[in-house]
């Protein structure tokens, strides 16, 4: 038990804080209220552990990572926090005393969703990984007034709702308005002489006051409390007579619209490059806070800015940050008055760069015209990175032009942030190895060729905290019961689990916590969805954001051809199977939603059909999310990861999924690849192109999917029933745009750019094998238990020891109270 917490002390600061923040005791309190004084008296109880921490790193002068990123998709904080200073069983007794059940409570937090998938998630998965490591690291980002929006689905549709996440306050967030920081836009750049030197100042310029709110990040049982800042706008002088009398009323409107825009809402893409502006005000404003903030704060106390990358490391979460490396230039230029060499120097011994994925329509690429009226200095600065990279090109490969065109970092009027970043730093990594494979042998060759040095991998993770401990509470008992409860700090423990995976009883203990997990999330269904599900089937998860190439298309097209077999013969011999999804698509995506539209229609017609006695059932999740993730991870039986190889440059759920004894039902794509070598391909249903298959179709132009089409009747039915409208009788026409794109004809598109119909048969025999594998519960409950044991190299532990390792030499700190 962490020293700070005593269960009567708590008891008196949620009764204390009922009554201070509203005015009421705790029998005339709602519930919504009971969670706010709740989350204000775990406030007070890590309170003296964040101070203690952020005196601990100034007493030891630490060196400091700054994870930079535009999302944290960090989910409810209070569950978290309880179990990470160890006190849910205390916590649990003080609100039933008080009349209250936790888990009620825990559903009153509105889910903190400031970002889309798994590049926000792994972030959030990180901070939890570094405070309980004891690694002193501040996340930085934007504090969105609404963050990914709800989805709620009407007709079969996806309708996205704004998430006000504010509207009642965030108990966890502290203001920190002393350190608010100018941030400017627009103007021109003028050359000012100064004894000899010429110094350059952004004149004429808006501006708006980044203001930082702070979240705690509570390391587990350790007494670390770092910490996410995240950065609000404020207009800088709201608008005075003064300026109106100057004339300039315009302006003054003009910053206090900048302001109330910039960091309204999240951009709800995700593995796409929308090109807009406010995207890109947005990055500056975040980073020129973040970064001008992290030089001020070496500068009280240091004296010699040559050394900041010796005390500070800006890890870049993707290119979306990537102005971070500009941004420190032209502070230390304009600023400090460095020389280009000398701030270059520290520049690159700071940034580092994490690619994402290789789909080309998510490359960052700014067109000049846009980016230098944004950014004047900023764009003068990557200009000159661009000259002086260029000159370095031609040194290396003279003559070659080719090599130019494919690295410069600016190019027929784009700035190239992936370019910037993999310049401007010392390392570049993907997210699996396989991922960074193909950057070193496809995507980035030439930069790997020519800069082999920065190129490393770090596998993804995830945080067993959060997707075992918090999500899975009979598990994690189950677990600790067997094994002791050192997983929880050191997954590869959870090892030790194997050697009960051929123990009947244990099987029996195993199959037995699955199924009261089914029934949580049945119980789920019925309440969110209206939709009744038979826990006794086999439940069938695929749950992410909606992509083409994650192919939730290939997932429905099956079960509209199961579904077929069943009418065809209503005694099929097959396990009842409930096939479950959940995602949101863009709100600009519009094959995406059609997608949704049609698994919620094949839903309609087979949940409601009684000829085929339940034996398939479809349910669509409505607002898939963190906070209902880990109860439909616990409940999975088969975990559905059937991206295009190659397009997956890790995935997360993946582990998440494997972590609660669920089977991969996956082709050989990012991480499943690793996932597999731990738990043994007899212990998962692989399926599928290889990735070099699948490249090796893509340089040839692609494959001709007529093919298929004309010589496999069941697919050809399928597909027919997407124009014949079997799933839409009023509107027959409604699927015709997925049905071209896998056969296509018009679209400018490639035909069946993801494989699916070339992949469907592979994987419609993966799914036989499953339903036969399914009928052994004893060779079932042996594959999930073993599936648990062999997830150890795959929490975020392992992977931020790696990037501390190799990337940012950090020291560990103890916090003693
Ligand atoms: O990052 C995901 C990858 O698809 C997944 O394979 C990987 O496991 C995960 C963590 O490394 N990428 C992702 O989630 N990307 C985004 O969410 C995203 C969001 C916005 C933009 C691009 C990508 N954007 O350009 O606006």
């Amino acid at each position: 038990m962490s020293m700070g917490f005593d269960k009567e002390t708590f008891k008196k600061s949620v009764l204390f804080n009922m009554k201070n923040v509203f005015r009421k005791t705790v029998d005339e309190a709602t519930k919504e209220q009971m969670y706010q004084a709740v989350a204000y008296a775990v406030k007070d109880v890590i309170i003296d552990e964040w101070i203690a921490t952020h005196k601990e790193y100034e007493k030891q002068d630490v060196k400091t990572l700054y994870y930079l990123s535009m999302e944290f998709l960090m989910g409810r904080a209070l569950g978290n926090s309880i179990i990470s200073f160890m006190a849910q069983p205390d916590v649990k007794e003080v609100l039933e005393e008080l009349g209250f059940d936790l888990n009620a409570i825990e559903d009153q937090e509105p889910d903190p969703a400031l970002g889309n998938g798994g590049l926000g998630r792994l972030a959030a998965c990180f901070l939890d990984s570094l405070a309980t490591l004891g690694y002193p690291a501040y996340g930085c980002g934007i504090r969105y007034r609404y963050g990914m929006f709800k989805q709620k689905i009407e007709n079969g549709y996806q309708v996205e709702i704004p998430d006000d996440w504010l509207k009642n306050g965030y108990p966890f967030e502290i203001r920190r308005a002393e350190y608010a920081t100018e941030v400017k836009f627009g103007g021109y750049v003028k050359v000012v002489r100064e004894d000899g030197k010429e110094r350059f100042v952004q004149e004429g310029y808006q501006s708006v006051l980044a203001v930082p709110y702070d979240m705690p990040i509570i390391g587990y049982g350790n007494n670390v409390v770092n910490t996410l800042r995240i950065w609000d706008a404020q207009a800088i002088n709201t608008f005075s007579l003064d300026s109106f009398d100057k004339g300039d009323y315009q302006k003054a409107v003009e910053q206090e619209n900048l302001a109330k825009t910039i960091v309204e809402v999240l951009y709800p893409n995700d593995n796409h490059y929308a090109g807009k502006e406010l995207r890109l005000k947005q990055q500056y404003f975040f980073i020129s806070a973040s970064v001008q903030r992290a030089v001020k704060k070496y500068m009280e106390n240091h004296d010699d800015i040559h050394k900041f990358y010796e005390k500070n490391v800006f890890q870049l979460n993707d290119t979306h940050p990537t102005v971070a490396v500009p941004e420190l230039m032209r502070i230390l230029l304009d600023d400090y008055g460095l020389s280009w060499d000398e701030a270059w120097e520290i520049t690159t011994k700071t940034c580092a760069y994490t690619n994402h994925t290789i789909m080309s329509e998510a490359l960052e690429k700014w067109p000049i015209e846009l980016f230098s009226r944004l950014l004047p200095r900023i764009y003068q600065i990557v200009e000159e990175i661009n000259r002086r990279f260029q000159q370095k090109i031609s040194q290396m490969y003279p003559g070659n032009q080719d090599k130019v065109r494919k690295m410069a970092i600016v190019y027929d009027g784009q700035v190239r942030m992936a370019n910037l970043a993999i310049v401007g730093g010392f390392s570049v990594n993907g997210v699996a190895r396989l991922h960074t494979e193909i950057l070193k042998n496809q995507e980035l060759k030439d930069f790997y060729e020519m800069m082999p040095e920065k190129f490393n991998n770090k596998t993804n993770g995830i945080t067993q905290r959060r997707f075992l401990l918090h999500g899975n509470p009979l598990l994690s008992e189950w677990v600790t019961k067997k094994i002791g409860n050192e997983w929880i700090t050191n997954l590869p423990h959870i090892h030790r689990l194997a050697v009960y995976a051929d123990d009947p009883k244990c099987q029996q203990e195993f199959m037995d916590i699955k199924y009261q997990n089914k029934v949580r999330l049945a119980r789920y269904i019925k309440e969110h969805n209206g939709i009744e599900v038979d826990p006794r089937s086999i439940f069938d998860v695929q749950v992410k954001r909606l992509h083409e190439y994650k192919r939730q298309l290939m997932n429905i097209l099956h079960v509209m051809y199961l579904y077929n077999q069943l009418k065809d013969n209503p005694n099929l011999d097959m396990v009842p199977r409930t096939f479950i999804f959940g995602a949101k698509a863009a709100a600009g995506y519009r094959r995406a939603k059609l997608t949704i539209k049609l698994i919620n229609s094949v839903a309609e017609v087979i949940n409601n059909d009684r000829s085929i006695g339940g034996k398939i059932k479809v349910v669509f999740i409505e607002d898939y999310k963190v906070s209902n993730a880990e109860i439909i991870f616990a409940a999975a039986d088969v975990s559905e990861q059937i991206s295009t190889a190659s397009k997956e440059a890790s995935g997360t759920g993946n582990m998440k999924f494997m972590l609660n004894g669920a089977l991969t039902l996956g082709t050989m794509d990012g991480a499943n690849v690793e996932i597999v070598e731990e738990v043994g391909a007899e212990n998962a249903f692989i399926f599928g192109l290889t990735s070099d298959e699948v490249i090796r179709y893509e340089r040839e132009g692609g494959y001709d999917p007529m093919e298929i089409f004309n010589n496999n009747y069941e697919i050809r039915r399928v597909l027919m029933q997407l124009i014949n409208g079997y799933y839409s009788p009023q509107d027959p026409e409604l699927f015709r745009d997925i049905y071209n794109s896998l056969l296509n004809t018009m679209s400018s598109d490639r035909a069946d750019t993801y494989f699916i119909l070339k992949d469907l048969p592979s994987y419609g025999e993966a799914q036989k094998r499953i339903d036969q594998a399914y009928r052994d519960e004893s060779w079932w409950a042996k594959a999930a238990i073993l599936n648990v044991a062999n997830s150890g190299k795959f929490t975020s532990d392992r992977t931020i020891l790696e990037y501390v390792r190799d990337i940012w030499h950090l020291e560990k700190v103890n916090v003693e109270l």
